[in-house]
């Protein structure tokens, strides 16, 4: 009898029961995972998302059965559509947090980027902000001239400026807005992109940004993930869907999230050097949250999990890898507890320890550093409304939490 072949790989797609895993060598084989595993104590409702590497066994037929999986540096979690009790992974192993938004076409609101930073802080994850179709900013494109007549008369000067650039469209009023939001983030300590997937806008600084990392694209159905992965790599041929005319949501065009290994030229010379492994994996591993340690492996019984580990730090020290998703609606967050919430806004964590009482929720509490930071206009009320919301999702949802 032929002896039992072991591999490993990238789990680059996950389909229901399906996982495609890509070796090393480029090649991919659709594996699948034995019916008795679960991960222990948990709601999730896939055990394996993309970004996982995994250890698996070669079958006759030419697919796999997964046997092993290494422990996540991290990843991203977020509650399921309709089933508040179950978590779904978007995706592990994640070196950058694409927020992808819209100001219209769809609206992305700021309680939806807030969320969705906060987990990323929890995960520490770093994540940058990218406003997608800044095209429609300006005067030129259909869109926003049939906008702008219906909302009737906005000033006059919105009308008669054109954005003629990324630096030089502040006069219009599109842009007006978005520069108060990227304030509100840039003063948070974010990053915030611009970019137009259909003129090209920013694709280039985003290349640099991406350029050796995973990065997960992430946001609602029709901001333009997929267009804009298209733009960085034109030889994705991705399938992008519209955005109701009516509705002006998107239409969940990707149905499921996918990797996808870029090849930039900035990433040119990295490619050269990837066989050299950078020993960072003990570092980030004592940096993971909670939410990601994986207990699993514990109940398998492939010995590669301390190779996996190495090689997960290897791969994504080495290579460009994004990660198309599809657009979600909204984002419930898992496991937060009231009293850690202001921890994962970064300018509330800088002033905690100015807070009278070492419990303070930043409501109403005397002595509180955040309400007066707040008041002084150096937090942003949105931001600390939006802080106030979720702090009221996360306390009417305790009781039934373990
Ligand atoms: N004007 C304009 N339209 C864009 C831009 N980027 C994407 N679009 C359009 O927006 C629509 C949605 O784009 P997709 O890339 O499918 O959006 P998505 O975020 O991947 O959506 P889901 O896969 O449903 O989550 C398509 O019709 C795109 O052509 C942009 O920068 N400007
Ligand atoms: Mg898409
Ligand atoms: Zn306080």
């Amino acid at each position: 009898m032929a002896e039992t072949i072991h591999k490993e790989g990238l789990v680059v797609r996950t389909t229901g029961s399906w996982y495609n895993v890509l070796l090393s060598d480029g090649t991919v084989v659709e594996c699948r995972l034995r019916g008795n595993f679960r991960i222990r104590g948990s709601k999730q409702t896939n055990p394996i998302a993309v970004g996982d590497r995994v250890a698996f066994q070669l079958l006759d037929d030419g697919t796999g059965m997964i046997t092993d999986i290494a422990d996540r540096r991290n990843c991203i979690i977020r509650r399921s559509t309709n089933l508040s009790k179950q978590t779904h992974v978007i995706a592990a192993n994640i070196d950058l947090l694409c927020l992808v938004a819209t100001l219209g076409f769809p609206r992305t609101s700021t309680g939806f980027i807030d969320r969705m930073l906060a987990t990323a802080e929890a995960y520490h994850i770093p994540a940058v902000i990218i406003f997608n179709k800044c095209d429609l900013y300006g005067a030129e494109s259909e869109e926003s001239g049939k906008r702008k007549a219906e909302s009737g008369k906005r000033g006059t000067e919105s009308g008669e400026r054109k954005a003629e650039s990324e630096e030089g469209g502040a006069e219009n009023e599109l842009w007006q807005i978005h520069n108060e939001i990227k304030a509100i983030y840039e003063d948070a300590g974010y990053p915030v992109f611009e970019a137009s997937a259909l003129t090209g806008m920013g694709i280039d600084r985003i290349r640099q940004l991406i350029a050796g990392k995973t990065c997960l694209f992430t946001g609602h159905s029709g901001v333009g993930k997929s267009a804009l992965l298209n733009a960085i790599d034109p030889t994705l041929h991705l399938r992008t869907g519209e955005v109701s005319e009516w509705s002006l949501k998107g239409k969940h065009t990707t149905t499921f999230a996918e990797i996808f290994p870029i090849d930039l030229a900035e990433s040119g010379k990295r490619k050269a050097e990837s066989g050299k492994w950078k020993a960072e994996s003990g570092k980030r591993k004592a940096e993971s949250g909670e939410h990601c340690n994986n207990s699993t492996t514990q109940q398998l019984n492939s010995p590669t999990t301390q190779q996996l580990n190495n090689s997960t730090t290897q791969q994504s020290n080495s290579s460009t890898y994004l990660i198309d998703t599809p657009g979600i609606k909204e984002f419930g967050m898992v496991d937060f507890q009231p009293w850690e919430l202001s921890h994962f806004f970064p300018e509330m964590r800088s002033r905690l320890q100015d807070c009278r009482f070492a419990t303070c929720t930043h409501r109403h509490e005397p002595g509180c550093a955040i309400k007066q930071a707040v008041e002084n206009g150096e937090i942003s009320d949105e931001r600390y409304r939006n802080y106030l919301n979720i702090l009221e999702s996360i306390e009417s949802d305790a009781p039934i939490r373990r």
